[in-house]
């Protein structure tokens, strides 16, 4: 299977949700030796923009989302320890904190960027999703991280990223962190707006945005 071929394959594995294609052409990708971050960002994650949009004209419904979830998780889980494995050769970044913000279960973004960002060489902290906003500081207080990562994809949660951000200036810590804003809902315009100290919209941008803020490259 050529390049192309494994991108588009992968994208229909999304949107028929189905686990074991999308898992197996996971498999494919590493064994023919992909830029695995490039087949996420091209092959899997427009299937589930395409999920979406089926969603939103109402050709899909929950089953249909959940199925293309869970095949999207499929693939990752294969995916995920290749990525890992590189990390250890990467050279270490700083440390970052990251979750999806309280009231708000979706992960799949969140965790495409924690991957992406483990692969990028830096030290994640993946809290998981529906986090309570003061586990975000403690984690970061905790172990010395420099940057807090929100993801949120719902409208009425996306305010907890702004409610986190006046929580760090209650505690006197807004300085000593630099918070990062993202999900569906999330812009540039909305970083500016809440007094975020940045804004990325895809797992891509989020790793060079990172780096940035780190004083990398
Ligand atoms: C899959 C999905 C689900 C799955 C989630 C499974 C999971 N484990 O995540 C399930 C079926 C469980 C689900 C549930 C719900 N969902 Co839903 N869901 C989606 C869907 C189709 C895709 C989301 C997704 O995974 N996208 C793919 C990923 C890769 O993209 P992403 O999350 O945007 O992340 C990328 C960037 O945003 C960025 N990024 C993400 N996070 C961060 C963080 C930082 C710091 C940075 C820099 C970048 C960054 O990088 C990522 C990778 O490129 C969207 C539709 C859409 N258009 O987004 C609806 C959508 C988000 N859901 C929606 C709704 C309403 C719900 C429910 C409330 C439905 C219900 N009635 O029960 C519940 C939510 C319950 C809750 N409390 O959270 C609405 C939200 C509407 C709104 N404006 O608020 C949407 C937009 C659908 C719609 N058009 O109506 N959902």
């Amino acid at each position: 299977m050529n390049k192309d071929e494994l991108l588009r394959s992968m994208n229909e594995a999304i949107v028929a949700g189905n686990k074991a294609a999308a898992a197996a052409l996971g498999a494919e990708a590493v064994r023919s030796g992909a830029d695995l971050l490039e087949v996420i960002e091209k092959g899997y994650v427009p299937g589930l923009q395409k999920v979406g949009e089926l969603w939103e004209q109402g050709e899909y419904f929950l089953p249909e989302l959940i199925s293309s979830a869970e095949a999207m998780k499929a693939a990752m889980a294969v995916l995920k320890p290749e990525l890992d494995r590189k990390n250890i050769e990467a050279q270490r970044g700083g440390k970052v904190v990251i979750g999806t913000v309280e009231g708000d279960i979706h992960d799949i973004g969140k965790n495409l960027v924690a991957s992406m960002l483990q692969a990028g060489g830096f030290e994640v902290y993946d809290l998981g999703a529906d986090v309570k906003l003061e586990r975000f500081i403690e984690k970061a207080e905790a172990v010395g991280a420099g940057i807090i990562c929100l993801s949120a994809l719902l409208t009425t949660t996306m305010t907890n990223q702004k409610r986190l951000i006046g929580l760090l200036r209650e505690k006197g810590l807004r300085d000593k962190y630099k918070v990062l804003v993202g999900g569906a809902p999330a812009s540039h315009k909305w970083a500016d707006e809440i007094g975020a100290d940045g804004y990325a919209e895809n797992a891509v941008a989020a790793v060079k945005l990172v780096r940035t803020m780190s004083g990398g490259d």
